[in-house]
Formats: structure tokens, C-alpha cells, sequence
């Protein structure tokens, strides 16, 4: 039985979108102000588009917290869409109301039929039968990751008890590359909080927001990379045995089913396969009983295993597909030649996509923590953890 698990629901447009999380142990603190500081973080970064002007997430917990503390029993989060003020209409979920002609006239006005490239539009109708491509649009919009994000920060409440701390920063927008000094955690953390675009290079940051301004002045967007680190992590998460227990598997999956993502990368990544094996395995020291490394190539990870080095994760995410200078695309009524369907989009939004692979890095963190030092309660886990 899997420790951590949990659904999701809800549409760009809906009412809000919902969580409800299984298997967190008792007595733990969780609070809504830590949650809504990470829905912050995933609805800022420079580049993000009107929706987000629109929006203030906060997060409600509707169950499983009590008196500031989990209580074992599922925890419910929830996020309203503002927005939904707008499309109460064309987003009613009953279809009484399409006798009336007015109103059967804003529902049309939201529906369309021009698959946008690149999104989900095209393969979702085909595959759910679908004449509107609004109801594929609404569950595949990046929206779904703010409810993610949120899931996220309780799982990071949680590792942060064991001193398990991760962030992001943003290292590519478009062709524009940051430097940073490689390992140096602590100041990229501190660089990167400071940074309209979570980059920790004051230089790279100015040139690339100046792209991003010349994309948005052409209806174009912009995508980019970004780098997760998670430290003071435990020897042993994952497993060597089975393909399916290796936390390096587990982790491109979920980081890779991220909307727009399309590489993800551990440790010294795509490059290790221009090494040599001299230069890319990381040896191992020892000095006061101690065993220690002088590099990370692995980023954290080997054999499908945490190693005790923090753990690197990098993913380059593509430019958003929604895009006010449309693309050529097929309209799926008339089979005729038509432009791509364009409501308003993000501009660049890796920034926003490193607060999401934060949090669903933190997911898979926590249930393998939770597979190996498992328990009930906070106080059963800290003794496990500590034998
Ligand atoms: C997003 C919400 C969306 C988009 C964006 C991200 O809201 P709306 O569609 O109402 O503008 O701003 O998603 C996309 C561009 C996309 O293609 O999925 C959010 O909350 O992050």
C-alpha cells in the first residue's frame, strides 16, 4: 500500500480545484499561511500573463488538520478559481439553461474547435470524443498546478521536520544561460529568492527578462530551464531491486508529466554521456570516520538510491502553446485550414514550472521517507528515523 497518495480534481474555470491527501501520520504542523507562501511563489515570476492578475490563491484545509496539527485522517485542500465569477455560464454544470438562446450564445462563444499545437486540444478530443475542445482545455491547463503546488507544500511541511529542505532557481530563459558557482547552494538560494525570475545571476536575469519583453511584443512565448535541489536527505530512499522502486525513475516522472516539460536531467545529466568514467563518478573519502565526496555528478542519486549528496534535478520546459500570434492548425468542424484558438497565456512561465517541481519532487521525497521510517504519527517516524 502506497504511504502518500492522493487525487486531484477541478477546471481552469471551475468553481476551484481540489486535493484530498492519504496517508499523512498524526501530529504533524501544517499550516495554510506555508501553503499560500508557495502558491505565491508558482503565481509570480516575471512573464506570467492576466490570469494571474486575476488570482490570489489561497488555499483552504477543509479536513485532517486540527488545532494546527494532522490528525492521520485525510487531509482536503482546497483553492477557488476567482475567475469563475466570469464563466459561470459556459462553465454550468447543468444544460438546462441551453434552451435559453442568450445563453446558449456565451457558451458558444467560449467553445472552439482549432486545436492550439502543442496542447493538449488535438489528442484529448480524439481520444474523449470531444466536439468542444473547452473540455479539454480545461483540465489540461497549467491551472491544475497551483491545487499540485499545494499538495506539495504539505508534503515539504513535513520533510522539513527531518531538517529535509529543497528550492529551485531558474538557470535558462530561452537561449539566455545563467552562471552560477556550481554546489554553492546557499548562495544561489539566497541569489535566486531576490530574483524577479528565481535566477540566481543578477546579469543573465536583466537579458532575460529584456527576451521575454521582446517575445511578448511579438505574441510570442518563451521557455527555459530549471534546477531543484533537495539536501540533508537520508541514505537509502529508493530502492536497486526493482525498476519501479528507483527514486531516479520516480522522480522523472513526476517532474516530466509536468505541463510544457520536456527533458528532465539527474546530477551531471545529459553531459555524462561525453565523460569519461574517471571524470564522472563521484569517489568516495573518508576523514574523521567519516565518508564524503568531492563531487555530485550522480546528483544525489545511484542505483536507484539516495546517496546522502542533495539531489540535482534539472527540466527544460517548452514555450507555452497558447500564443496570441496563432499557429496553423486544422479547424475540427469544418476540416477547413484555420489559425490556432488564443484566450490569454503566460508570456514565459519557468519560473513557475520550477515551484511546481518543487512541490511534486517533494511528493515522491515524502513517500519514499515515509516507506522506509514509517509509522502512524510523528513520534513512531522520528524513532525510526533516529534508530
Ligand atoms: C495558469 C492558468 C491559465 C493560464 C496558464 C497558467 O489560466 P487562463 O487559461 O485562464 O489564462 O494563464 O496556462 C496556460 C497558458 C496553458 O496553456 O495551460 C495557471 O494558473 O498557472
Amino acid at each position: 500500500m502506497k504511504k502518500f497518495r492522493f487525487l486531484t480534481s477541478g477546471e481552469s474555470h471551475g468553481k476551484c480545484l481540489n486535493a484530498i491527501i492519504e496517508g499523512v501520520p498524526a501530529g504533524f504542523k501544517i499550516t495554510e499561511d506555508d501553503i499560500n507562501k508557495d502558491l505565491e511563489r508558482r503565481q509570480s515570476g516575471y512573464g506570467r500573463g492576466k490570469r494571474m492578475q486575476i488570482e490570489t490563491d489561497k488555499c483552504e484545509i477543509k479536513s485532517g488538520v486540527r488545532l494546527g496539527k494532522t490528525t492521520g485522517a485525510p487531509i482536503c485542500l482546497e483553492i477557488t478559481n476567482k475567475d469563475y465569477e466570469n464563466w459561470k455560464i459556459p462553465m454550468n454544470i447543468s444544460d438546462d439553461d441551453l434552451k435559453n438562446k442568450e445563453i446558449l450564445k456565451i457558451v458558444a462563444q467560449k467553445s472552439f474547435t482549432t486545436p492550439r499545437p502543442g496542447h493538449a486540444d488535438f489528442a484529448g478530443s480524439v481520444k474523449y470524443q470531444l466536439e468542444d475542445l473547452r473540455d479539454v482545455l480545461e483540465r489540461s491547463s497549467a491551472r491544475q498546478t497551483a491545487i499540485e503546488v499545494a499538495v506539495g507544500s504539505v508534503a515539504k511541511q513535513i520533510l522539513r521536520e527531518f531538517s529535509i529542505i529543497g528550492f529551485s532557481h531558474v538557470i535558462q530563459i530561452g537561449k539566455v544561460k545563467a552562471e552560477v558557482i556550481p554546489q554553492n547552494y546557499t548562495l544561489i538560494k539566497e541569489s535566486a529568492e531576490h530574483s524577479e525570475l528565481y535566477c540566481a545571476d543578477d546579469v543573465a536575469n536583466d537579458v532575460m527578462k529584456e527576451a521575454i519583453d521582446i517575445a511578448k511584443s511579438n505574441g510570442d512565448t518563451l521557455g527555459g530551464k530549471f534546477e531543484v535541489i533537495f539536501g540533508n536527505l537520508p541514505i537509502g530512499l529508493g530502492s536497486h531491486v526493482h525498476w519501479d522502486r528507483k527514486i531516479d525513475g520516480r522522480i522523472a516522472q513526476a517532474v516530466m508529466s509536468i505541463p510544457a516539460v520536456k527533458s528532465v536531467e539527474i546530477g551531471a545529466g545529459i553531459k555524462s554521456a561525453e565523460l569519461l568514467g574517471s571524470k564522472m563518478h563521484d569517489e568516495l573519502f573518508i576523514a574523521d570516520n567519516k565518508i564524503y565526496r568531492k563531487s555530485n555528478n550522480a546528483g544525489g542519486i545511484e542505483g536507484g538510491m539516495t546517496n546522502g549528496e542533495p539531489i540535482v534535478v534539472r527540466a527544460a520546459m517548452k514555450p507555452v502553446p497558447t500564443m496570441k500570434t496563432p499557429l496553423r492548425t486544422v479547424d475540427l468542424y469544418t476540416k477547413e485550414q484555420a489559425e490556432s484558438h488564443f484566450e490569454r497565456s503566460d508570456t514565459c512561465a519557468v519560473p513557475a514550472c520550477a515551484v511546481v517541481a518543487e512541490a511534486r519532487i517533494a511528493w515522491i521525497l515524502l513517500d519514499e521517507f515515509l516507506e522506509k521510517f514509517g509509522g502512524d504519527s510523528l513520534n513512531e517516524i522520528r524513532k525510526n528515523y533516529e534508530e
